[in-house]
């Protein structure tokens, strides 16, 4: 802040940009000394962006008396009481903490960082004439200087670099053909329960992406080694989702147990890929005879997902074997009814 008000020329030629108050006429005159009188400089620190603004201190060089209640949001005002003579200059220091909060819509739409911008107004009194003037952004007072850019009244910006951006997938299994995908918060995390299929079945795989972080999302690409092709889903603003699925028929070769990957990019880069399972097993599969047993009807074994409950007979004709990890377990099951059976 300077009084651009010399001894020496008109007020109206150095206070260009400053504002008449309703009214009341400049002064033309020649002034022997106009001092800058009744002081105040306002600034509105509000900014629904961030949780806390907090004043950490409030200092100056000279002679003002400074307001120590300002806060910024509820008292705007800078100085108590004060005046600043002619051609003279007094440098006011405003520290501030500010604390995001990344829950406002704000910072979602912040392409790669967060412009705060701040302005402080000044109004005095000069000659008893109302004057007044907007900060411009620079540390030079001089009204007529544009601090190397735009006008003379440019807001301060402060840059607030954007937070990191959130990624989470659940994919789950579901009855199809085109069955119907759960919302995210209802998808099943991690394997799940076993879907109950039989070899023809047509599975739907759901696969959900949400962006649980404050800023946009994009490139957001599920890849499964069950869909058709790389999958890529909408650019995704803070708690949006987006939801993909893909049928696919069971057959001997169908993995009981599937991972879906999905990948997707902040303003930084890539973030951090996230992955999950779906799980389903065979009810029912009919299998070649893997242990020899071609021929010899009336011998089953049933599999119960992760159970292994071990053999039972029936009077159906075919052999019932399993065909995921367990499969050891199943044969060596088989062999003991086989031996028990036919010994
Ligand atoms: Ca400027
Ligand atoms: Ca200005
Ligand atoms: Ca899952």
């Amino acid at each position: 802040m300077r009084n651009n008000l010399p001894s020496s020329a008109t007020i109206q030629s150095v206070i260009d940009d400053a504002t008449a108050g309703a009214g009341v006429s400049l002064v033309t005159g020649m002034p022997q000394g106009v001092s800058l009188d009744d002081l105040q400089l306002t600034d509105n620190l509000a900014d629904a962006g961030f949780s806390t603004i907090e004043v950490m201190s409030l200092s100056t060089n000279g002679g003002l008396v400074l307001n120590q209640n300002f806060d910024g949001v509820s008292d705007l005002e800078l100085i108590s009481s004060g005046g600043i003579a002619a051609e003279q200059s007094e440098v006011i220091t405003l520290s501030v903490q500010y604390t995001p909060d990344f829950a406002q819509a704000r910072w979602n739409e912040c392409a790669s960082q967060y412009d705060l911008l701040n302005q402080t107004e000044l109004s005095a009194r000069a000659s008893n004439v109302d004057v007044a003037d907007l900060s411009d952004n620079g540390t030079n007072a001089a009204p007529s200087d544009t601090n190397g850019e735009g006008g003379v009244d440019d807001p301060t910006p402060v840059s607030f670099p954007s937070p990191p951006g959130g990624l989470d997938i659940v994919k789950t299994a579901v009855a199809g053909p085109n069955g119907i995908c759960p919302i995210f918060a209802d998808g099943v995390q991690g394997d799940g329960p076993a879907l109950a299929v039989k070899v023809g079945d047509v599975v739907t795989y759901c696969v959900t992406v949400q962006n649980s972080g404050p800023v946009l999302i994009s490139n957001v690409i599920v890849t499964d080694a069950q869909a058709p092709g790389v999958i890529v889903l909408n650019d995704l603003s803070a708690g949006e989702t987006d939801t993909t699925s893909y049928d696919v028929q069971v057959d001997l070769s169908t993995p009981l147990l599937n991972t879906a990957t999905a990948t997707a990019e902040d303003v930084s880069g890539p973030i951090q890929p996230v992955q999950d399972t779906a799980h389903r097993y065979p009810q029912r599969e009919y299998l070649a005879d893997p242990l020899g047993l071609q021929g010899r009807r009336g011998l089953h074994h049933k599999h119960q997902g992760r159970e292994q409950p071990g053999g039972q007979q029936r009077d159906a004709g075919h052999y019932l074997v399993c065909k995921d990890h367990q499969r050891r377990q199943c044969c060596t099951d088989q062999r003991a009814l086989r031996r028990s059976r036919y010994r």
